[in-house]
């Protein structure tokens, strides 16, 4: 390597590295120019708005690549300890934009391509979404990592490059229907392939024991089928600072190793068909949020995942001559959720099997270099896997994780003698017929650290599933860390008026990378013009939504109306039902009104988007009740603009954009301990608007850093909710007349074919009302007039409204990644210094 750099060419590629191409109008029209010619290999009439962005994006792309050499380079020289972010899903979105504001280049690229006769709104929308994740979880990773590059800390994501990721959501005749999201359909510049870095990964096979000339037992795992998976690597800038960072994509190939032979046999035809089987490994993200569906795919894909991330960040250790004991010091593994857990016998497996360390060698550097975040606590959102399913594709797997549960077991025991019912209840292994591994439990046991995702949510976990493992741990194991939002994405970006004006407060852009100086904006408060100013610009982003809603559902929206969200994944837990049940209340409140009193209402939009995962009956039923009552309500005459229902399809990071901002009030409404964290709740506070929520999540701490004049909370605590369930198992229609009114105008009829509902109506009743709708809808309703009220003081609404803002420091990912670096992973930031 090190002749490869005294080289002619060498020298020069250095030297090239470390020029920064100048970033003016016409050099930077001279780049995309030539990309639209070579890259594009466009002529000019054939120079639309799609090639323009693309060109535009490769350009980009250059810039963003020599400062990735560059941050990896550097990091790599001086050996600094990195943490790696191993998850399932990114939720990545567009990268144009983001990409454009952190290298400061809006304004001149802006210019450049209103030069060149596009305009820049065009072009951006011409990108297509990275969806590769469900919702919250994986929108997390990504705000996570554009952190870990805003604030210079070392730090790779790890993921899986899906041919195909979160489906696109059609609405035909008020049901959702899922097409697939082909996100690749166009060149993607965002995503670096490196065909050289590739990785056997082994399905199947068989383990020989045997033991080798000192005695010691060797385990050799053969046979089975051999996938290769290889890297893609995508470069995340950080904001204002030469880092950029990386999140390395594995795709599944085909190994050219494997079934050589059958193709030299002439058996063409079987070695394309286990072509294609590998090809299938990454096609699809399974679209379940907070749901396992066991299978096999899907835990194939977990496996590439983990073992190709291993293989990796060993490889990569290997190269600093450090010897094994280093490891913690040069590599901490964040797991999100369960999902990477299979990294934790991987890793073991590679430590002992294939670098020949002892059991305890390496179980001590698992032990320093992992931890883990849970994200939920809903039992069918727990990742169980059957033995028999583990033992025939993992063998080794399965017979590490016996052995890292054995030696756990009877250090337990050793602890607590003669308690075998606290064996059964902590064991990784659940017995039963078959067996499952709780994936929890391992990841807990391999972990130093285990966190939940808010105040809430962490105490939860240590009095339900984790609190067994308290009295042997002891509880510092057991942490929390708050879930947070990139600023940049979720203000500075999705927020452009916004983020002008508190520029102008703050005096500087500062606050881009320290929410702290967004308290300034409290002096503001009562300075009349100011006021004006923050509510031009929720009607301004108001307008906007409007504009979009009228695009997409063919509905015209009042944008003076009040704006009343609810935008999520759709979930029983999450209640769109109550929230749908409750617009009935209202429309049928409205419909009893005198005309006279009608004309005191606060027109109204209530605003809902989300995808139900495609097996999901019940939430697909939600979907289509809502847009049932939206297609009756939206067209009566009597009600006009007072009450306006609109579902808005195919929710996704860009969609998410454009609703926040916009938002008066949104709705977080779960049962109380249902929903760990929820973050879009912080975006929509962070963008001035209003919660109405349970006392839930993330919805507490934000309680506690607006003040609870700030915020509308209603329904029974997370406390209660057992006991509540209990009485509603054994009186399951102990139900609220204002309720039996809603209920019994669905079943009237009002909504069309009150059969299709039939199904929905029976989870309140013989179906238990597992989340409550029928404990809380009267605080719900309570709380929904508390908020009319509220609205209709405008000066006591904006104040409340920049509120929000000004205190929502705390829920920046910056202070998250900032616990997480110093708390948890021992890592340290290490900032690229500029060019002389
Ligand atoms: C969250 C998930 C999730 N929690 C399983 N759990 C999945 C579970 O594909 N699967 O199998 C996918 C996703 N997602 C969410 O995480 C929580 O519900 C939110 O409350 C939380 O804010 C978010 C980030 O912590």
């Amino acid at each position: 390597e090190g002749g490869v750099a005294k080289t002619k060419i060498g020298k020069l590629m250095e030297e090239f590295d470390k020029t920064e191409e100048p970033a003016d109008v016409p050099n930077i029209q001279k780049a995309i120019i030539r990309h639209l010619s070579t890259t594009m290999v466009k002529i000019p009439r054939q120079v639309d708005s799609l090639a323009t962005y693309l060109a535009s994006a490769y350009s980009v792309r250059d810039r963003l690549i020599q400062k990735w050499n560059e941050t990896q380079e550097y990091h790599e020289r001086l050996q600094v300890k990195r943490v790696y972010y191993m998850s399932m899903e990114f939720l990545l979105g567009r990268s144009l934009d983001n990409s454009l504001l952190a290298l400061g280049l809006k304004k001149v690229y802006s210019n450049c391509l209103e030069g060149l006769g596009f305009n820049m709104e065009d072009c951006l929308e011409e990108e297509l979404n990275a969806g590769l994740g469900n919702g919250g979880l994986g929108r997390l990773a990504a705000c996570y990592v554009d952190s870990l590059a805003t604030m210079d800390y070392p730090g790779w994501g790890y993921g899986l490059r899906y041919e195909y990721g979160m489906f696109k959501q059609k609405i035909v005749d008020g049901y959702q229907k899922e097409v697939p999201d082909n996100w690749l359909a166009d060149p993607n510049p965002w995503e670096l392939p490196r065909p050289d870095i590739c990785y056997p990964v082994r399905f199947y096979g068989h383990v020989t024991n045997s033991h080798d000339a000192n005695g010691t037992e060797r385990h050799v795992w053969e046979g089975g089928q051999v996938f290769e998976a290889m890297a893609y690597d995508v470069p995340v800038p950080g904001y204002d600072t030469n880092n950029v960072t990386n999140i390395r994509l594995w795709s599944c190939k085909k190994s050219d190793l494997f079934d050589l032979g059958a193709f030299n046999d002439g058996h063409y035809e079987h070695a394309m068909s286990s072509k294609l089987q590998a090809e299938n490994l990454t096609a699809v993200l399974y679209p379940n949020d907070n749901h396992m569906v066991g299978k096999e795919l899907r835990l194939k894909q977990e496996f590439l995942f983990a073992s190709a991330t291993l293989q990796d960040i060993i490889a990569r250790f290997k190269k600093t001559g450090r010897p094994w004991p280093d490891f913690p010091k040069l590599v901490a593994i964040q797991l999100n959720d369960t999902h990477p857990t299979l990294g934790v016998p991987e890793l073991q497996r590679l430590l002992v099997d294939e670098e020949g360390l002892t059991w305890d060698e390496a179980w001590d550097i698992v032990n320093r270099t992992f931890s883990f975040t849970n994200h939920t606590v809903l039992p069918e959102a727990m990742e169980r896997w059957p033995v028999p399913m583990l033992e025939k594709i993992l063998p080794r797997h399965m017979s590490i994780i016996y052995d890292m549960n054995l030696f756990f077991l009877q250090k337990v025991e050793k602890k607590f003698p003669n308690d075998r019912d606290l064996l059964r209840r902590i064991s990784a292994i659940e017995e039963g017929s078959p067996q499952n591994v709780r994936m929890a439990f391992l990841a807990c046991i391999a972990s130093h650290t285990v966190n939940g995702v808010a105040e809430i949510h962490s105490n939860i976990i240590k009095k339900t599933i984790f609190r067994d493992f308290i009295p042997y741990f002891g509880s510092e194991k057991f942490v929390n860390k708050t879930n947070g939002i990139a600023p940049r994405r979720w203000l500075h970006q999705a927020n452009p008026q916004l983020s002008a004006l508190i520029t102008e407060v703050v005096g500087d852009k500062s606050w881009i990378k320290d929410l702290r100086l967004l308290k300034q904006l409290e002096d503001r408060i009562g300075d009349r013009d100011f006021e004006q100013r923050w509510m031009t610009i929720k009607l301004d982003n108001k307008r906007r939504l409007a504009a979009y809603i009228e695009k997409v559902c063919q509905i015209k929206v009042n944008p003076e109306a009040f704006f009343d969200v609810q935008v999520k994944r759709i979930h029983e837990y999450k209640r769109q039902f109550m929230n749908i049940l409750g617009v009935i209340h209202r429309y049928n409140t409205l419909r009893a009104m005198s005309e006279t009193r009608r004309k005191n209402e606060t027109p109204r939009v209530v605003i809902f988007s989300g995808k139900a995962a495609s097996g999901y009956y019940i939430a697909k039923l939600i979907i289509k009740l809502i847009n049932s009552v939206a297609a009756v309500v939206n067209e009566d005459p009597a009600i006009g603009d007072l009450l306006k229902v609109v579902f808005i399809p195919d929710y996704n990071v860009s969609v998410a954009e454009v609703i926040i901002p916009a938002s008066d009030i949104s709705q977080h409404i779960s049962t109380a301990g249902t929903e760990a964290s929820g973050t879009s709740n912080m975006k929509f506070v962070l963008n001035g608007g209003v919660i109405l929520g349970t006392v839930d999540g993330a919805n507490v701490e934000i309680c506690e850093e607006i003040g609870e004049d700030n915020i509308f909370n209603f329904g029974c605590l997370a406390d209660e909710v057992e006991d509540f369930r209990h009485t509603q198992r054994y009186r399951p229609v102990s139900i609220h007349p204002s309720l039996k009114n809603v209920l019994t105008s669905i079943e009237s009829g009002t909504f069309g074919d009150p059969g299709v509902f039939a199904p929905l109506l029976e989870t309140l009743r013989s179906g238990g009302d597992v989340y409550l709708i029928s404990i809380d809808f009267p605080s719900y309703l309570e709380a929904l007039k508390a908020v009319d009220r509220a609205y209709r003081d405008p000066n006591a609404w904006v104040a409340r409204s920049i509120r929000c803002t000004a205190h929502l420091a705390k829920f920046s990912s910056d202070r998250a990644i900032h616990e997480y670096a110093t708390e948890i992973w021992n890592v340290k930031p290490c900032p690229v210094p500029s060019k002389p």
